[in-house]
């Protein structure tokens, strides 16, 4: 195509549009002219009610898309934007967020609403460029999609000259509109690695008695299901995940152990506690993932597959590092293993340890107390989640009810996360169902994390965002609890101060704001809320009163 006049605005909207983007979140005033294009190129623009709630919506549109997710807001909302960045980084999501910033004559001068922004965006962005001339634009745009999708997908951020981006946006300039189809999603590349370091693993993998495959976040991105499977299949080897990696295979396949780490199921911890031999695909090796680098034990022998060189043997010093896309590495290994050297007494000790997790928590998932248990509404949501589900919880107990007590048993389900913010869930939800608007879009989250963007119902009803909304809410933060009476100990004062909320019915919050609302009370009736709210043509809170006194369950450790 060749280069034509055209205005910062028009450029900025063409690339986007180019890229393949459907939606865009934003808080007036930033863009306006870019905005009034990208409505002409039929991009739907969600005002919403804060800048961390747009980002949190790129942020869901990103992750179930593995497209680039964009957000704007102007000079005095990026740092709230960059807050709600915070999740996109650590949930290793392809964000793009552009801000404006007073030009340089007004700046370090006192003016009005203006402060550097560069510290707010280093912790939480992996690329972050000043564009201060028109001229620069098919330079830094082009570069946010490649950094975006690139390596390690995280966020990247522009800040263009003016407070609402207007001295860019409306400067013209000869320009041309180039898209590089690679790099409109995750990965960008698919990279193999050298033959002798992938025949290595095999021999290890092969060699190894108790074998098992940690499958995180990257294996997703990867889109290694098919190679992880045929792996375990080949000799036996057991298939944990992190909470990143669930869905990755399904969860009632016999080789499939659970999530693993701190939010985990203990059969999970078990099986990788046994292991003489660790397979990380496409996983951070975190605290998170390991139960503080406890499980696996250090010293356990390590065959690590990851896109980025930075994470190979981060956490587990002699680790067999493999640099390569992890489905493409997946694919090389196998060609190498020798498949008579089977596993088949682990594996079977394995299942027996599923078998024993499962058998533990049978009654608490059938539970019919009163308030309702929060296993029991994990497994009505697990009998009644569509096979193209995508499920999406927030933090905390959120993560670890969803993680350990929720089953994702076919390949079209897909399960998204918070990081780590709370409040992350329900705004995100909305994002993965504009990405994906013929998929159930399912969040779960409590009503401490609920509180914190109760104001996008407001949103979801504007642009009917067709999202359900399974409100766990137990009147408290319920994780805190325990733990804020535990530090309380026999000490007198108030510990409900710290973690305890009125009672509120949500159903009526979510009406008012033109969404549905189906209240729970008994454990009999989550069934046919959950069925009714998949049916709506509205977006629906299904608002759960649980017993705030249950606890999830506790992460295991070996003795
Ligand atoms: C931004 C942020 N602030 C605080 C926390 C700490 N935190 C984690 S879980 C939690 C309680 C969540 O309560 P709720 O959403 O009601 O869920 P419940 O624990 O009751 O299931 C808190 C305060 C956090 N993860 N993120």
């Amino acid at each position: 195509m060749a280069s034509s006049r055209m205005t910062g605005a028009q450029f900025i909207a063409g690339m986007l549009k180019g890229y393949g983007l459907t939606h865009v979140f934003f808080v007036e005033s930033i863009l306006r002219q870019t905005l009034i294009e990208l409505e002409r190129l039929g991009i739907r623009r969600i005002l919403t009610h804060s800048e961390a709630a747009a980002a949190y919506m790129a942020d869901g549109y990103a992750r179930v898309s593995r497209c680039p997710g964009v957000c704007f807001a102007q000079s005095v909302g990026a740092a709230n934007l960059a807050a709600g960045l915070q999740d996109a980084y650590l949930g290793r999501s392809p964000v793009i967020a552009i801000t404006g910033r007073k030009p340089a004559i007004a700046q370090l001068r006192n003016a009005y609403q203006e402060i550097q922004h560069r510290p707010l965006f280093s912790a939480v962005t992996k690329y972050d460029a000043d564009v201060d001339s028109i001229l620069q634009l098919p330079h830094v745009l082009p570069q946010a999609f490649r950094e975006a999708t690139s390596g390690t997908p995280r966020p990247v951020h522009l800040e263009v000259e003016g407070h609402t981006g207007e001295l860019l946006e409306n400067d013209e300039g000869e320009l041309e509109i180039v898209v590089e189809d690679r790099y409109r999603r995750c990965p960008s590349h698919r990279s193999l690695p050298e033959p002798d370091l992938l025949e290595e693993a095999a021999r290890m993998i092969t060699q190894a008695a108790r074998p098992v495959i940690v499958a995180g976040g990257g294996a997703v991105i990867s889109e290694a299901g098919d190679e992880i499977v045929k792996l375990s299949e080949s000799l036996g080897i057991p298939v944990a995940y992190s909470l990143d990696g669930k869905g990755i295979i399904p969860e009632d396949h016999p080789a499939a152990v659970g999530v693993v780490g701190s939010y985990s199921s203990k059969s999970a911890n078990r099986v990788v506690s046994e292991a003489d031999l660790v397979i990380f695909v496409g996983s951070d090796t975190g605290d998170q993932v390991t139960y503080n680098w406890r499980i696996p034990r250090m010293g356990t022998a390590v065959v690590q597959i990851d896109a980025d060189a930075a994470e190979l043997g981060r956490n587990y010093p002699g680790t067999l590092g493999i640099l390569g896309d992890p489905k493409a590495s997946l694919g090389g290994v196998l060609g190498f293993l020798d498949r008579q050297d089977r596993k088949d007494h682990w594996m079977s000790r394995a299942q027996t340890m599923v078998a024993e997790w499962k058998d533990e928590r049978r009654a608490l998932m059938v539970s019919d107390t009163l308030p309702i248990r929060v296993e029991r509404l994990c497994w009505e949501l697990t009998k009644i989640l569509p096979s193209n589900a995508v499920l999406v919880a927030d933090t905390g107990y959120s993560g670890i009810w969803t993680g350990t007590s929720v089953s994702l048993t076919e390949r079209g389900q897909t399960y998204l996360r918070s990081a780590g913010s709370l409040g992350w869930g329900f705004p995100a939800s909305l994002g993965v169902k504009c990405a994906v608007p013929d998929r159930p879009v399912i969040s779960f989250v409590g009503d401490g994390g609920f509180y914190y963007h109760l104001s996008e119902l407001e949103t979801a009803a504007r642009w009917g965002i067709k999202t359900v909304t399974i409100v766990n809410n137990n009147s408290a933060l319920g994780q805190c609890l325990p733990l804020v009476e535990k530090a309380y100990g026999e000490r007198s004062g108030k510990p409900s101060d710290l973690m305890r909320f009125r009672s509120v019915d949500f159903t009526l919050i979510a009406k008012a704001m033109g969404c549905q609302g189906i209240r729970v009370e008994r454990p009999d009736e989550i069934g046919a809320a959950l069925k009714n709210a998949l049916a709506a043509e509205a977006p629906v809170v299904v608002d759960v009163v649980t017993d705030p006194r249950v606890q999830a369950p506790a992460p295991w450790l070996p003795e």
